[in-house]
């Protein structure tokens, strides 16, 4: 259904999301839309922006859920859940309910590449656009990541590519959005306050595909248990989908790893592109990134050339099994993005053949610990448990270590758990900030928690060289 000539707009939530689509709103004009109000949500009060944009004619409504009045179209950030009274109310009131990227789907006129997973969304979202801009092909990177999808859906024309991380909130929320080429890379239990069950959250994730034909290319990870579960949904006669995973599927669309390098396979055709080794981002689900992030550009038209020399020149994102620095023969890496227990498991497969000791702990989200406590135990040398989580996580790894060989030790905070952790480093190790738990007990966010670490970090380095 495309958008009405002229709309009235009401807005949820005043976030990155709700101010951009308002922005948006006021550049497109009273003859586009004809009224702007904005509900903040039940704790919003008014904040400086909000109040520059009442000036502009933007109407806001604070502290409250409960809608009022009739408006055409209604965009909703993506923290306010399908399943909320909030978001119930506005959809009673509105001719259509929508996320903010199905609207930027509708006003874009350039093609979309779209990734989702539970982990590893925006390393993939921002090699493909690597890999894109290195062969000289205009593209962006919107969503999730950070920029919304409305700051740039109308800037670009058929030849350029969006390339949007779309996360399962995202896509629960869309109704036409039709991307060229999707990657789904994994499913893992997440998110279940927003989306109420498992199953809801999986099959937000594979809505993704629900447009798309044939003539489009879906990427998905044939050896994630998470997708698979709902093969029958996404190998269906109408989509052409690519295998991905570290083996040959033996498909005409495949990605996979031959003898340690990376191969893709598209209709039948085959690119042989790197040595995994080559990769600086490490670890087994960065070569399955790498695979689907190559996968998707070749078929935005990237030639083979250009992706081997944009897997060469890409490097780790901040605070993503992120090196920053050795002291005393020891390595150290910010993982701080890892908020949950497969996002540590994950990152612990960058680290085969060292000694890592592993910094787990701040606000405890309360998931099952037993299987990951048996991961950990099989996987590392010794483990620091600090923070609010502390005591919970250390019970799991006591309970897990049956043979006793790991190394157990509690610290109050994250600056406490790096000095425990530097007492039982030996040279050759690997000090790996990779906490399973959100940050909210000591910090405003994963940014804050990955800086705070390298900084510190930093310190002692600085500290230790002006002692020598
Ligand atoms: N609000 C409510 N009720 C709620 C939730 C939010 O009223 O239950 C209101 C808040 O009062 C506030 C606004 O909504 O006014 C905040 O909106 P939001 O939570 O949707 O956040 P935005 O600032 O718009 O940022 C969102 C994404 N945030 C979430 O999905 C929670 C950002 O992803 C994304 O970068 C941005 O849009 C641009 O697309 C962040 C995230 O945490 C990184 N994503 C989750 C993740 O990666 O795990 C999905």
């Amino acid at each position: 259904m495309p958008l009405p000539k002229t709309f009235s707009l009401l807005v949820l939530g005043q976030g990155l999301t709700g101010i951009d689509v308002v922005t948006w709103a006021l550049d497109a004009g009273s003859a586009r839309v004809s009224s702007i109000t904005v509900y903040g949500g039940a704790s919003s009060e008014p904040t400086e922006r909000t109040r520059a944009l009442e000036s502009a004619g933007v109407r806001f409504v604070y502290g409250t859920e409960e809608v009022e009045g009739d408006y055409d179209i209604c965009v909703a950030s993506p923290g306010i859940s399908e399943f909320s009274d909030f978001f119930a109310s506005a959809a009673a009131h509105a001719g259509e309910i929508m996320g903010e990227p199905e609207l930027a789907w509708r006003l874009s006129r350039a093609p979309w590449c779209a990734i989702t997973g539970t982990n590893g969304k925006t390393t993939t979202t921002t090699l493909v656009n690597h890999l894109l801009q290195g062969a000289g092909i205009e593209s962006v990177a919107v969503g999730n990541i950070g920029t919304p999808a409305i700051e740039e859906a109308e800037k670009h024309g058929p030849d350029a590519w969006m390339v949007a991380e779309l996360s399962s909130y995202q896509i629960a929320t869309t109704h036409e959005l039709h991307p060229r080429v999707a990657v789904l890379l994994n499913i893992t239990p997440d998110h279940l306050a927003w989306h109420r069950t498992h199953e809801n959250y999986a099959l937000a994730k594979i809505k993704l595909f629900d447009n798309m034909t044939a003539d489009d290319l879906i990427i998905v990870d044939v050896e994630d248990e998470g997708v698979m579960t709902y093969a029958d949904r996404i190998f269906t006669g109408g989509h052409r989908v690519l295998s991905l995973g570290m083996a040959d599927a033996g498909t005409r669309d495949a990605a996979f790893v031959r003898e340690s390098r990376l191969v893709v396979r598209l209709d039948g055709e085959e690119f042989d592109l790197v040595h995994a080794d080559d990769l600086a981002i490490a670890g087994q689900h960065n070569v399955i990134n790498a695979l689907a992030a190559s996968a998707a550009a070749l078929y935005c038209g990237a030639p083979a050339d250009c992706v081997r020399a944009g897997l060469d020149t890409f490097s780790p994102l901040e605070h993503r099994v992120e090196p920053c620095g050795e002291l005393d023969g020891v390595r150290y890496y910010n993982d701080s993005k890892a908020t949950n227990t497969d996002a540590v498991e994950k990152a612990l497969t960058a680290f085969p053949d060292d000694d890592v000791i592993l910094l787990l702990g701040g606000h405890d989200k309360g998931t099952p610990l037993e299987d990951f406590a048996a991961y950990v135990c099989d996987h590392v040398r010794a483990v620091v448990c600090y923070g609010e989580a502390r005591a919970r996580f250390r019970r799991a790894i006591e309970d897990a270590d049956r043979n006793q060989d790991v190394d157990i030790a509690e610290a109050d905070d994250l600056r406490d758990a790096v000095d425990v952790a530097r007492s039982l480093a030996s040279r050759g190790d690997v000090v790996l900030l990779s906490p399973a738990c959100s940050s909210f007990d000591e910090f405003s966010g994963f940014e804050e928690r990955g800086r705070y670490f390298k900084s510190y970090v930093e310190k002692l380095r600085q500290a230790h060289d002006d002692e020598e």
